[in-house]
């Protein structure tokens, strides 16, 4: 009988890798040699892979790009031949830990794809949309042209001026979407190819199997929806306030806030704005970047003030390459560099490196934290064999140094640290406090929802190449409630301003980690002996919270991630319970003063030049609403209802 753990896709690979082959080897000794022989020239290919590839992204040049893809070639085809290998094994004899081994080993990805001349083809494909990416520059006028760090992010963070908005906005949007959207879709084609060799459906379907749940589209579906309340209130606030900075004139009639004016550039966090966000005005300010450039901090102050916190619970301290190797400033000599933050394992338990454009703000503080955390995880779990060294799942990854954060984030905490120089003990400072977490963990959710749920439409085949732009918009328009301040069109291509797509990294994972990170926090709370609100808890110096974390962090992705969330937090699902108690006393107020003034139409405000004014849209859109009106004209007239 087989082993109940065996899913239907890992029968599959096994069935179709080993349809040519003969008899499976059914000795148990064997096939820990296999493992030991896998483990060390896996963790040599992949440290060297690593290498190229942190060159390529420290230095983008055609050279460093030709040596990392050659690396990477190096990596897929031994990927596929360790896979060809471990597939001529019996699993059915393994224990359960050596069974996942091997199914792991099989799991190669997009690594997939015999086709050696497609293979390469997809790996320069990715490389050349990142390069695109992260050498754009959007020119504000001929002689003004910008690079998103740190410039452009200025602008959003600081700028009040709506035209210079626009103009950084569809400036940036300009520079990378039209070029990518072309290798977007070849990349769709060739990922997918690659994918089906090993039963799956699609790229997105491969994605979402590393959750291991054959419900996770509904189960994050249902996070989501019940999280939504929390949102909406937030945005008809955000809506209020913007209103009074921008005039309501600016804002279209179907209840959207125009994508441009949320202090980012993609609207997925809106802490730049707390000082105008906060309810209380009259409080002290919560922001600390000016204390932070008041203090003369530096890039690599920020990270000692994370480790600092980390060593406080007991847990592994960076290493000594960490602080010569990491790029933890964006370089002045004029090389261009990948600046999205990223922290990363060279996978030969001594080298960890970050790379950061570290800005010195309050949000670059709170980034270096997040990627702390990676570095924390990837120390943890480093004696775990190599396959396991993963996060239980990729959520989990993206939670460890936000749960940190959460802590650092107190008022309590900053002023301990002597960034915030008076915490008062009042209800109007809580809900101060509590709306600048809000604008970093709430406003973010719709964003963190929907760009996988594009992504995955477009890998099945939904979402064609002319509809990419469209239904962007639908999902920006209807989950996020914001529009574009620009006509926009099917050749743009919106979603390739956004990193993660460019990059081909998977976004669900910090839909994820932000449910999670409270049950996380909630419980390392409870284990620090803590009694009180969710959000005023600090586990700093609390050695009971540092050990429960590492211990789950150490087991690496060796057990489901299950099993883990239920060591730790008692419950083996995720749960939006502990991120809603958090914010209760937020949601309380915002439905006071909203009142019935929330929600926007789920439908794109109209932005053709015919519509009725700049910008402004119609809440009545939609044929169906124009049809219901109709109907009920008809009623009022005739029957004089
Ligand atoms: O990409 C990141 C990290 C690296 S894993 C900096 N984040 C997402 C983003 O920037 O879009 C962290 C929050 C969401
Ligand atoms: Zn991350």
């Amino acid at each position: 009988m087989l082993p109940a753990a065996l899913s239907v896709i890992t029968l599959m690979m096994m069935l179709m890798i080993s349809e040519t082959r003969g008899e499976l080897i059914n000795n148990v000794s064997a096939a820990e040699a296999f493992l030991a022989t896998y483990n060390a020239e896996a963790s040599q290919v992949s440290n060297r892979y690593a290498e190229a590839s942190w060159t390529y992204n420290t230095n983008i040049t055609e050279y460093n790009q030709e040596i990392m893809l050659k690396e990477r070639l190096a990596a897929d085809k031994f990927s596929q031949e360790a896979a060809w290998n471990a597939s001529g094994y019996n699993l059915t004899v393994m224990d359960a830990t050596m069974r996942r081994q091997f199914v792991k080993i099989m799991d190669i990805g997009t690594a997939a794809q015999t086709n050696e001349t497609k293979l390469i083809h997809l790996g320069q494909i990715e490389s050349e949309m990142e390069t695109i990416y992260s050498t754009a520059k959007a020119c504000l006028a001929p002689e003004k042209c910008l690079p998103l760090d740190p410039d452009l992010t200025r602008i959003f963070t600081t700028s009040r001026d709506y035209d210079q908005l626009i103009a950084a906005w569809k400036g940036w949007r300009d520079a990378t979407g039209p070029k990518l959207k072309n290798l977007y879709t070849e990349f769709v084609t060739l990922s997918n190819e690659a994918v089906r060799n090993l039963g799956h459906a699609d790229l997105g379907a491969y994605w979402r199997s590393r959750y291991d749940t054959p419900e996770f589209e509904a189960d994050v579906q249902a996070l989501f929806d019940q999280l939504r309340p929390l949102y909406e209130h937030l945005h008809a606030h955000a809506r209020r306030r913007l209103k009074t900075i921008y005039g309501k004139d600016k804002f279209p009639s179907s209840g959207h806030i125009p994508a441009h004016l949320l202090g980012n550039m993609w609207a997925q966090q809106w802490s730049s704005l707390v000082d105008e966000f906060v309810p209380y005005k009259g409080k002290p300010s919560l922001d600390v970047t000016p204390e932070m450039v008041h203090q003369n901090y530096t890039a690599e102050k920020i990270f000692h003030t994370a480790d600092n916190f980390f060593q406080s619970l007991g847990m592994i301290p960076m290493p000594e390459p960490f602080w010569n190797k990491s790029m933890l400033k964006k370089p002045t000599d004029g090389r261009d560099v990948v600046c999205h933050a990223s922290a990363w394992d060279f996978s030969n338990g001594i080298d960890f490196r970050i790379k950061q454009c570290t800005d010195i703000t309050q949000q670059h503080l709170e980034t270096a934290h997040h990627e702390m955390g990676h570095i924390e995880y990837y120390l943890q779990y480093k004696d775990q064999p190599l396959v396991f060294q993963k996060g239980a799942n990729p959520g989990f990854h993206e939670a460890v140094g936000d749960v940190i954060a959460l802590s650092v984030q107190t008022p309590e905490h900053m002023k301990s640290i002597g960034l915030l120089h008076s915490v008062s003990n009042d209800t109007e400072t809580d809900i101060n406090f509590l709306m600048s977490m809000a604008l970093q963990k709430i406003a973010f959710l719709p964003f963190g929802f929907l760009i996988d749920q594009w992504r995955w439409r477009v890998f099945s085949g939904d979402t064609k190449p002319e509809q990419y732009n469209e239904h962007w918009w639908n999902l920006r328009c209807r989950y996020q409630g914001v529009s574009a301040p620009v006509e926009r069109s099917a050749s743009d291509f919106d979603p390739g301003a956004k990193f993660h797509i460019p990059a081909n990294t998977p976004y669900i994972r910090y839909f994820v980690s932000f449910v999670i990170q409270f049950q996380f926090h909630k419980a390392l709370c409870d284990k620090s002996g803590y009694i009180g609100p969710l959000h005023r808890c600090d586990i700093y110096n609390s050695t009971e919270a540092g050990t429960a974390l590492s211990e789950m962090l150490k087991l690496g992705s060796s057990k489901p991630w299950t099993d883990e969330m239920q060591n730790l937090t008692g419950q083996a699902k995720m749960d939006a319970q502990p991120l809603m108690d958090y914010f209760k006393p937020l949601l309380e107020y915002l439905r006071k003063e909203n009142g019935n003034d929330y929600g926007w139409d789920p439908i794109c405000p109209d932005l053709t030049p015919t519509s009725s004014g700049r910008n402004h849209g119609s809440k009545v859109s939609s044929p169906l609403t124009t049809l219901l009106i109709s109907v009920y004209v008809f009623f009022v007239c005739v029957f004089k209802l």
